[in-house]
This record gives C-alpha cells, structure tokens and sequence, in this order.
C-alpha cells in the first residue's frame, strides 16, 4: 500500500524539459527532459537508428537519430540516456542534443512539451536533484551560483563548494553538536571543553571566510570619484588596460557612468566611472553630478582620486564632504553603513608631475595612507591592487570550505553569537538546560544551512 502511493505520487509528477544552453547561435543546442517517464516522452517524437523504442534505451548511452513530428523531421540529434540511478536529478534523464539555432532549440522544445513534458527553468533540474537528496542546499547553492561567477576563482571557490566543502565542515559540526548534546542528556563522559573550543572555532573559522566568499559571488560596486580633470577616466583605462573610456583635458568630459567588470586577484569588481562632482555650472553638469551621486549611493567602494600636481582646493575639499556624508548612516540612529578603514581608497594622480597637493589633508579626513601613483604611465597601480582585495584572503587553498552568500552569512553570523554567549554553560556541566537550549539552537541553525528551512 505504502509502496503503491509512493508510486502514485511520482507518477503524479510531470518530467520537466528545460532548455540548458541559451537561446542564440551556436554549433550546438542542448534541451534536458528529466522525470519518471521521460525516455517515454522523447520516445514519442524520437526516430533512432538501430532503436526501435527509446524506453529500452541502456542508460549511459548515445543513440543517434531524428526528432519528427507528425512524419516530418524537425533537426537530426543525439539523445543521451541517463537513468535514474546514474542522473543527476535522481529521476529518468534524456538529453537531446540537437543544432544551435533558436529556431531549431524552440522547436523541440515544443515538441517535448507536446509529448508531455513541462517546461521549466534549467535551475528546476537542480531543484530535482535537491528534492531527491542527491545534492544539499548549499551545494545547490554553489551549482546556481557558478553560471553567474565572474572569475576563475570565483568557479574553483564554487566547484568546490558543490563538491561539498561547506557541506562536509557542517556536517562535521553537527556530530560534534550531537556529541556535546549526548553528554549533557545522558551525563556520560566526553572530552567536552575540547568539544566545545573545536566547534567555536569552526563558527568562527566559517564566518571569517565569508567576506571572501561573498566578494566571489557578489561583486563589489567600486566607484572612482573625484573633481573634473583629476584623471579617473585615464585611471579606469590603465586599469583596465584599454582605451575605453573617453578621456580628455577639459574638465567635464564624462557626463554619464560608465561600468566595467575587472578581476583583481580573482575578485571580481564593478569599476564604476563618474563624471566629476563640483558645483555645477550648466543643467547638463547638474544631472551627471546626480548620476554620479546615483552611483554613490550604490557604491561599496570608493576610489577618491585627486591630482597631486595642483594645490587642494575647494572642490577637492566638497569630494571630502560628499565621502564623509557618503560613510554616515542612512537615517540617524541607524549603524554607519560603511567601514572607513576598507571602503575608501585615496589616490593621489599625476605623480609624474612635480608634487603640489597637501596629501595630509585627504590623509586626515580619510584616515587612510593614500595610493600615489600615474594614470598616464601606468605607474603605481600594483599598490591600489593590493589595497582592493586587502580584506580577503586571496591565496585560496583546494577544497576549502566558504560562506558564499547573505543566507549562510546570516545563519553563521547567529550561531557564533549563540557559541558565544552560550559557551560557558556548554563547559559549566551542571547547567543542562541553558546548555540544551544553546545546543538545540545550533543544531537548528546547521541543519537550515544544509537542509535550506529558516
Ligand atoms: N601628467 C599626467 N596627466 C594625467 C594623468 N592622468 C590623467 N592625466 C590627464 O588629465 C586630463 C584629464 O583626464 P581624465 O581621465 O579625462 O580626467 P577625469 O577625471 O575623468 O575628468 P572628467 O571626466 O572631466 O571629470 C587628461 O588630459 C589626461 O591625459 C597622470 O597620471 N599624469
Ligand atoms: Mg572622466
């Protein structure tokens, strides 16, 4: 009986087709239809060489042949058979590989549809494979988040992470959370301080991993600022190695924003150029200075950039205001949203020229040592690299496990506190229930990091 309705409910199901590479020209096109019945559904619409019928398929298979509708063929293909016990979604997989093309692509498509399939994002197919427990959350995580990944750490950091590096210190900590629990419920001896500092530690240790992690996922926003003519457009170019943004030597040239992604170190950023902020002479210079104002605000980095060739004046003086307005919290009361120490970098320009600017009054203000270098020779630009991706720790090591996005942050971020505040009870044995509490908390807050619940 039990058995019959399990059978019910998957039959229930509808296999999904979804579409696996994009839409567009290519050599080739891959649509996956996945579900207890799908070598049925592609059987339908599928005329294969030297196979009569494609539910007898082997799974692991390639069987050459044509899709047809209604007698006429539609695009020469190769299916490949994956049964359940092999496939990544833990159901019955075909893949159709058919031209690229999106006419072609469409077309079949529709064609798996027709013959009974549903279709559906290709992320649904991840979502298949969490559903039968073949992957946990996290690593489904990491599998969503590598098409999105900019660089080539960003990839190896998530590979990894699919391959389940998170996953395993997780699990890992839950045992020892069980141990702990076992002693406190059941008084028997355990190596409980060694417990306790081991586990703090793997808090602690994931947590710091994090602003790493998120920079790989999340590129940082990094806006160059500074009056006209300082020489941000010239220093986007030598940062990126091309001539793309419009330079000139009248102030004023960029009135727009312009963004670029650049990788420093595997760390993606968005560099983003702005028109220069001063007081504005014409409506035109007014708007590019509320675009630029515009890109502030969404800003988690900036480049102040000034020119060490020319006396400090007062519109070096109004891009002091514009960063210390930029550093203040949103509504008063509200914590400052920024840290000083990482979010401003000072830059001083044209250091080939003879040295003019008072650099101890954007030092003062900014409290940070400022980069010096030239734009125009490319001089210099090794140092602001480094001052980038200072805060993480780049030199990434295989299989390491790190937190990679906000929901993992957070949950961390709750259980080192939760380590935190209950860490004496966890040693103090005669406390059980503050103890059972602060267990039972971290157990919960493991378990939604791999399972996804809140
Ligand atoms: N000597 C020298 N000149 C530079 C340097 N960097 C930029 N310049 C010159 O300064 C002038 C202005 O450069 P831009 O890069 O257009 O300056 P900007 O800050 O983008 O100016 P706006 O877009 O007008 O706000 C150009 O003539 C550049 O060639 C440098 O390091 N040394
Ligand atoms: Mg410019």
């Amino acid at each position: 009986m039990i058995d019959g309705q399990k059978t019910d409910t998957r039959k229930d199901r509808k296999a999904i087709a979804s579409l696996v590479t994009p839409l567009g020209e290519g050599g080739i096109g891959k649509i996956l239809v996945s579900g207890w019945n799908a070598l049925g559904i592609v059987g339908k619409v599928f005329q294969g060489k030297g196979i009569a019928d494609l539910t007898e398929a082997a799974s692991q298979r390639l069987y050459y042949g044509h899709i047809e509708e209604r007698g006429q063929k539609i695009d020469e293909v190769i299916v490949h058979v994956i049964k359940q016990e092999d496939s990544f979604t833990g159901e019955d997989v075909v893949e159709v590989n058919c031209h690229g093309g999106i006419r072609v692509l469409m077309r079949i498509y529709e064609c798996m549809q027709s013959a009974g399939a549903e279709g559906a994002p290709w992320n649904s197919l991840v979502s298949q494979s969490f559903e039968h427990a073949r992957i946990d959350f996290v690593q489904r995580e990491a599998l969503q988040e590598i098409v999105h990944a900019r660089t080539r750490l960003g990839v190896k950091v998530l590979l990894d992470q699919y391959a389940g590096a998170l996953s395993g210190v997780l699990k890992q900590g839950l045992e020892i959370i069980e141990e702990i629990g076992h002693f406190f419920r059941e008084g028997e001896i355990c190596h409980n301080d060694t417990c306790v500092s081991f586990l703090t530690k793997l808090v602690r240790g994931l947590l710091e991993t994090a602003s790493f992690g998120m920079a790989l996922t999340m590129p940082q926003v990094l806006v160059i600022l500074g009056k006209p003519n300082v020489g941000k457009s010239t220093l986007i170019n030598a940062i990126l190695g091309e001539e793309r943004m419009l330079v000139h030597h009248e102030p004023g040239t960029t009135r727009d924003y312009v963004s670029e992604f650049i990788s420093v170190d595997g760390i993606p950023f968005e560099l983003v150029d702005t028109a220069g902020i001063r007081e504005a002479g014409d409506e035109l210079e007014a708007l590019s200075i509320d675009i630029t104002q515009e890109q502030l605000r969404r800003a988690d980095k900036v480049i102040a950039v000034f020119d060490n060739s020319r006396p400090f004046d007062k519109e070096d003086d109004e891009i002091l205001r514009t960063l210390h307005a930029w550093l203040l919290p949103e509504a008063p009361g509200d914590a400052p949203q920024r840290e000083s120490v990482h979010a401003i970098i000072p830059v001083m320009n044209k250091c080939d020229l003879p040295a003019i600017l008072d650099k101890s009054r954007v030092e003062s203000m900014i409290q940070q040592p400022a980069s010096f270098l030239s734009a125009l020779n490319k001089d210099g630009l090794g140092d602001l690299n480094k001052k980038l991706v200072q805060e993480f720790a780049t030199v990434y090591k295989p299989m390491r496990p790190v937190v990679f996005n906000k929901r993992q942050y957070q949950l961390f971020t709750k259980a080192d506190s939760l380590v935190k505040k209950g860490k004496e009870h966890l040693i103090i044995k005669h406390k059980t229930d503050e103890a059972l509490y602060v267990i039972d908390g971290l157990k919960k807050i493991f378990t939604a990091c791999l399972r996804g619940q809140e």
